[in-house]
């Protein structure tokens, strides 16, 4: 997102670029990039490449497919020469076997620990639903981690407009998130929601320009 500096006045987020840059499966090294990090995480099927294309304005660049649990990778998102979206692996896939789960689980929580350049992590929670105990397990391992997770509650547009905010309270008191926990509901149909995603990314991207306001 850019700011004139003479106006003040906002403009959309512009996606100039947008690269697949690095694939990285069970065994592979975790690359040291140069850019600030944003990492998604969420349950299989919750809508986390439907998510990751919205915002980079692709209708097929991260793969939304009828396979749940098929992405078994930690996909890497160079956007603008700017910034990565880090793609993680989803959970509660139930093919997937304890031992595989457990390489993920460590996969994960190396990049989550070890990342330099890792800035925010968003939890995906499908606002139809009550977060399930794979999703409260990946909330509290991420606070753990040292992230506050941006909570996305996907699939907006699945149920009512008078029923969001209901939805919106129960998936925060279903996470027992902590104070002040930004829960923003998004539809990958409508694209609701989007622009205060934006606001977010352009917030960590500015405090990195600008590192210390005081
Ligand atoms: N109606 C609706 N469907 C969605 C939304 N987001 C994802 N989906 C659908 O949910 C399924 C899983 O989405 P996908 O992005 O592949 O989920 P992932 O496994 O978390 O990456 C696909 O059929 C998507 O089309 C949404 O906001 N609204
Ligand atoms: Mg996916």
């Amino acid at each position: 997102m850019v700011k004139s500096a003479e106006t003040g006045m906002r403009y959309k987020m512009i996606i100039k670029n947008v690269l697949l840059e690095t694939v990285c499966g069970i065994t592979s090294t975790l690359p040291e990039n140069e850019h600030i990090e944003f990492a998604f995480a969420g349950k299989s099927n919750v809508g986390k490449s439907s998510l990751i294309n919205g915002l980079m304005n692709r209708k097929a660049l991260a793969r939304t497919s009828a396979q749940p649990g098929k992405t078994q990778t930690i996909n890497f998102y160079h956007i603008n020469d700017q910034m990565y979206f880090v793609d993680l692996p989803g959970y509660g896939y139930a093919k997937v076997s304890e031992s595989e789960k457990a390489k993920w689980g460590k996969m994960i929580e190396n990049y989550l620990h070890k990342s330099k350049k890792l800035r925010a992590v968003f939890l995906l929670i499908d606002i139809r639903h009550e977060p399930s105990g794979n999703d409260r397990l990946m909330y509290d391992w991420i606070l753990k981690q040292g992230f506050e997770p941006i909570i996305i509650a996907t699939k907006l547009d699945k149920i009512k407009r008078s029923q969001m905010q209901k939805h919106v309270k129960m998936v925060k008191e279903g996470l027992k998130v902590v104070k002040n926990t930004i829960v923003i509901p998004y539809s990958a149909l409508t694209k609701q929601g989007r622009e205060e995603i934006y606001e977010v990314l352009d917030a960590y991207l500015k405090m990195e320009e600008e590192p210390d306001p005081a």
